[in-house]
């Protein structure tokens, strides 16, 4: 698609998302359309992995859920002042899936109070269009600059968002496109005059998939395919692996890939 061939640059003056914007923004200038997902569990391997492949990444993906030791306190505020010492936005791949109402609490409340600091979460548009606008509303109070990924694909095997329910997915997104800027995909959705950021995970160079159902894609493959920004976990920190060696790797395979296709 035409979108699929600008440069991140011109997309970051255009885009109609505030939070896109500054995340094309940093992209262009630290060259890297690489997410790392930190799936840990102890807030010092967390924020250790932030520190260290911070100036690698335009986007660390958490999953907090899942840090035995987690308190705000100690994990949240670390982890924002490394999102402004390194230049990278923070997403919470909380995977919201009820409805309007029940999720606005489950953003902007609770243990997590997740609207406080992930500039970019994400929701399954499963219940229909009121769930973004519950997610919106647990905005209001956030002065920065907040976004929504809907999952339009997933990269696990027998997924059940294929055909229509992706198409119903992309639809739902174009409710409100100053706050749900992409989707997580596996393929470049919306039309050519439209502009949402593809992020897509199963992404590894050096294994096939999972014993959970997991399946993994080239980075060639995936940008190729019109991704913008390429999520990799286990490729880049499991035991054995060197972080810092693997994030410069797909770092440096994703931003090649990506010239590449604007050339
Ligand atoms: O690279 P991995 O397999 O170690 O980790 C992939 C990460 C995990 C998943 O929860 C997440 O990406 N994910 C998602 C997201 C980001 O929403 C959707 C999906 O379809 N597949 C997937 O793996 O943290």
């Amino acid at each position: 698609s035409a979108i699929t061939l600008k440069t991140y640059e011109d997309r970051a003056r255009t885009h109609p998302s505030p939070l896109a914007r500054r995340l094309l923004k940093i992209m262009t200038d630290k060259q890297t359309n690489l997410c790392v997902s930190l799936d840990v569990q102890t807030k010092t391997e967390l924020l250790h992995l932030a520190d260290t492949l911070g100036p690698y990444v335009c986007v660390f993906k958490t999953h907090v859920d899942t840090v035995e030791d987690f308190t705000y306190e100690s994990v949240i505020v670390p982890l924002v002042e490394l999102s402004k010492r390194h230049n990278f936005l923070i997403f919470e791949d909380r995977k919201f899936a009820d409805i309007g109402s029940t999720v606005k609490s489950q953003y902007a409340s609770g243990i997590f109070k997740i609207a406080q600091w992930a500039h970019i979460t994400n929701a399954h548009a499963l219940p229909g269009p009121g769930i973004i606008d519950g997610l919106f509303a647990g905005t209001k109070d956030i002065s920065e600059e907040r976004g929504l990924l809907l999952l339009a694909e997933m990269s696990s095997a027998g997924s059940l968002a294929t055909g229509d329910y992706t198409d119903k997915t992309v639809d739902i997104a174009r409710k409100n496109m100053f706050f749900t800027f992409g989707f997580i995909a596996q393929s470049r959705l919306g039309n050519d005059n439209e502009d949402f950021i593809i992020m897509t995970p199963g992404v590894g160079l050096d294994d096939k998939g999972d014993s959970l159902g997991q399946q993994y894609r080239t980075v060639d493959d995936v940008v190729s395919s019109g991704s913008d920004i390429i999520i990799v976990g286990r490729g880049i920190f499991a035991k054995g692996r060197d972080p810092i060696a693997e994030s410069k790797r797909y770092r440096d395979a994703g931003w090649k890939a990506y010239t590449a296709r604007v050339k």
